[in-house]
């Protein structure tokens, strides 16, 4: 049997809302994760692409990165793949950070090339394990419906599987990727994906969890394990905000009104409260928009208050007047359906010149 610790995208560098607290954050939640996969004791610890936000990272980063690894070494083989966001635009392998990392034999990647096959033995058994870093799809594909493992347990780790899995060969006894930051496993087709150790883009992950995935694997079938991999920072997403139709004064009363359905933390909680409806560009203006965030956050204490204006502002419709034309009933018209606020004025003179008496 060999164990494997899957985690990926853990982005280190990247700083939710140009927060500099997130980016201690993306390194605490890529510990976290490492550490969480340590007490499952794997054989293999393999981490499937963009442990960088940039093929550039910063000196913090990186030196947290080798420490980490340097504590790894003799305990796990320790194994990264190239993602997208760890080399430079052009598939440049060799600019990657991630070769530095190999050089220093903190890890097994895929070195100067796309694609790296190796062979070890866990447990008295060979297991042939193909390492695919971030590619052209074509590319991919080729090795994807070319590679024939020659031993009874293969594995393949890709940044990225686009394969719909009905579609994949049935060589390997686990896919794993990476990718896209929410969790995925499929226990039939035996692939999966554990999604980011932190939270990257808010509004593509906010729907999502995040797992850790410890996968036993054997001739017999595999076990598979999953573990809650929550981001090191507390998230309050307030969704379901509707303000259509509603009048200034009730968009700015319900906006209050649903920040205070939270409690106060310690933990300074990144709040995100999304704000949907169709409403008019008179209430859209009058949005106090400053006053509510200072509301909540003298309120809720955050480290940052959000408000994600999802909302649709019904543009003016276009007046139509009946016809045959006539001045009278088209100003009438025009007053009414244009909500003028001199609509009653203007309508108790107007009849002094069509000849009738004001009314
Ligand atoms: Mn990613």
């Amino acid at each position: 049997m060999v164990r494997i610790a899957h985690i990926s995208d853990s982005h280190l560098g990247s700083s939710l809302f140009q927060l500099t607290e997130r980016r201690e954050d993306a390194r605490q939640c890529f510990k976290k994760a490492v550490e969480m996969s340590m007490k499952h004791s794997p054989d293999i610890l393999v981490h499937t692409g963009d442990l960088f936000h940039s093929h550039m990272p910063q000196n913090d980063d990186m030196n947290f990165v080798i420490e980490l690894f340097k504590g790894l070494k003799d305990k796990v083989h320790l194994i990264v793949l190239q993602g997208n966001h760890d080399q430079p635009y052009g598939y440049r392998y060799s600019l990657s950070p991630l070769r530095g990392l190999e050089t220093m034999d903190l890890i097994t990647s895929t070195g100067d090339d796309p694609h790296r096959k190796l062979a070890e033995v866990y447990d008295g058994k060979t297991v042939e394990i193909h390492l695919l870093s971030w590619m052209p799809s074509p590319q991919f594909n080729h090795y994807l419906n070319s590679i024939e493992p020659k031993e009874k347990l293969a594995l393949f780790f890709a940044h990225h599987i686009h394969t719909p899995t009905e579609n994949l060969p049935v060589h390997f006894n686990y896919y794993g990727c990476g990718h896209k930051h929410n969790h995925w496993l499929d226990e039939e087709y035996d692939i999966g994906r554990p999604g980011s150790t932190c939270f990257v883009d808010w509004s593509r992950e906010m729907r999502g969890r995040k797992k850790l995935i410890i996968v036993d694997v054997d001739n017999s079938g595999n076990e598979y394990t999953v573990q809650q991999l929550n981001d090191v920072r507390e998230f309050k997403f307030l969704t379901g905000v509707d303000i259509t139709g509603m009048k200034p004064e009730q968009v700015n009363d319900s906006l209050r009104h649903s920040l205070d359905s939270l409690s106060p933390k310690k933990t300074k909680p990144i709040i995100i409260m999304q704000v949907n409806g169709l409403i008019d560009p008179e209430t859209e203006r009058s949005i106090k928009r400053s006053e509510i965030l200072k509301y909540g956050e003298k309120k809720l204490d955050p480290l940052f208050l959000h408000i994600e204006p999802n909302w649709s502002s019904v543009a003016a419709r276009p007046v139509s007047l009946s016809e045959p034309l006539d001045v009278e009933t088209s100003i009438l018209e025009y007053l009414r359906q244009t909500k003028d606020k001199q609509a009653t004025q203007i309508q108790r003179i107007l009849p002094k010149y069509f000849g009738g008496e004001i009314r």
